[in-house]
């Protein structure tokens, strides 16, 4: 059976939804710290907090869990809010799930992300092995939280499987104090409002994904032969790269009176110290990893199913 820590979140929903297609809704337990989203209703659900270790064995021992998707953190733009919060979170519900994998889960998913690379890291076709001096807790704590998997995997053999997800982009669950959500909610206001206040600079360059493309490679990696991974801390990722005015042109051509303004806040600092894109040919090399969306792929699936969601509630 599999569990999904953090399953009401913006990645968490997806990829519950997914895991229950593939495995079916009753070998995947959905869990978070509320109450189930309507989303991932149908199935079993437990509200768990991760930081409680008791009770999160008692989950694994109630549904005979053997497979742990561990989601649940507190993002970069909320994490700067909050720093011993997020670190506190993000770290120890880590080591929580990682002791469980000693003794008795068979595999683990943990999501980094483009947030461990810093502002001296090479911004341009970020490399696998690199320099990382994340300056955000959000980054501290996943660097560090790469280092504990690989150590938990080296000393340990537990089979813990990890990527450094650039911003993620999807239409199913609203996304929580991250710094690329921007690239989310332009497309709920071209449509709710025809004007959007961009957080961050016209030309702040970032890595992205669309979300689909980011659930098939999580399904992927964690079903590829162990042996073929050469990577056990984190896996770089990449599908593409976008300007908050490269995406606003790309609405532009479905709403051509679209209206964008600029306010940068806090947040420009953190995307600042982040890469423009990632090179992922350790990926592609052991896991077969490519993306199927881009730019205008993408922007064509998130307008057609939002009109569809929100023309209703206009
Ligand atoms: C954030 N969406 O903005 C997350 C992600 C690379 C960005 O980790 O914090």
């Amino acid at each position: 059976k599999i569990l999904v820590i953090g399953a009401c979140g913006q990645l968490g929903t997806e990829l519950t939804l997914k895991l229950r297609d593939l495995f079916g809704v009753e070998n995947v337990i959905a869990s978070d710290l509320r109450e189930a989203v309507d989303l991932i209703k149908d199935g079993p659900y437990e509200q768990l907090d991760v930081m409680d270790k008791s009770r999160l064995d008692e989950v694994i021992s109630t549904h005979n869990i053997d497979q742990i998707y561990h989601l649940a953190a507190i993002l970069s733009a909320r994490g700067e809010q909050n720093p011993m919060l997020a670190w506190d979170l993000n770290m120890t519900s880590l080591l929580n799930v990682l002791e469980t994998g000693r003794d008795r889960i068979s595999k683990i998913y943990w999501p980094s992300s483009i947030a461990v690379f810093g502002p001296d890291t090479p911004m341009v076709q970020t490399p696998q092995t690199t320099v990382m001096n994340p300056n955000t807790v959000y980054g501290i704590s996943k660097l560090a939280g790469e280092r504990w998997c690989e150590y938990y995997f080296q000393k340990y053999k537990v089979d813990v499987r990890s990527m450094r997800y650039p911003g993620l982009i999807g239409y199913k669950a609203k996304p929580g104090g991250g710094t690329t959500d921007y690239a989310v909610d332009i497309f709920w206001k071209a449509i709710l409002d025809n004007s959007y206040e961009c957080f961050l600079k016209p030309d702040t360059l970032l890595p992205m994904m669309y979300m689909d493309d980011a659930v098939k490679a999580t399904i992927d990696l964690m079903q590829a032969d162990p042996t073929a991974l050469k990577v056990r801390s984190s896996y770089n990722i990449s599908a593409m790269s976008f300007s908050p005015d490269m995406i606003y042109r790309e609405i532009c051509k479905r709403y051509p009176d679209f209206q964008i303004e600029y306010n940068p806040d806090f947040r420009q600092q953190i995307a600042d110290s982040w890469p423009d894109s990632i090179a992922d040919d350790q990926a592609r090399e052991d896991w077969n990893w490519s993306p199927s969306f881009d730019l205008a792929k993408m922007t064509e699936t998130m307008l057609d199913n939002l009109e569809v969601q929100l023309v209703s509630t206009k």
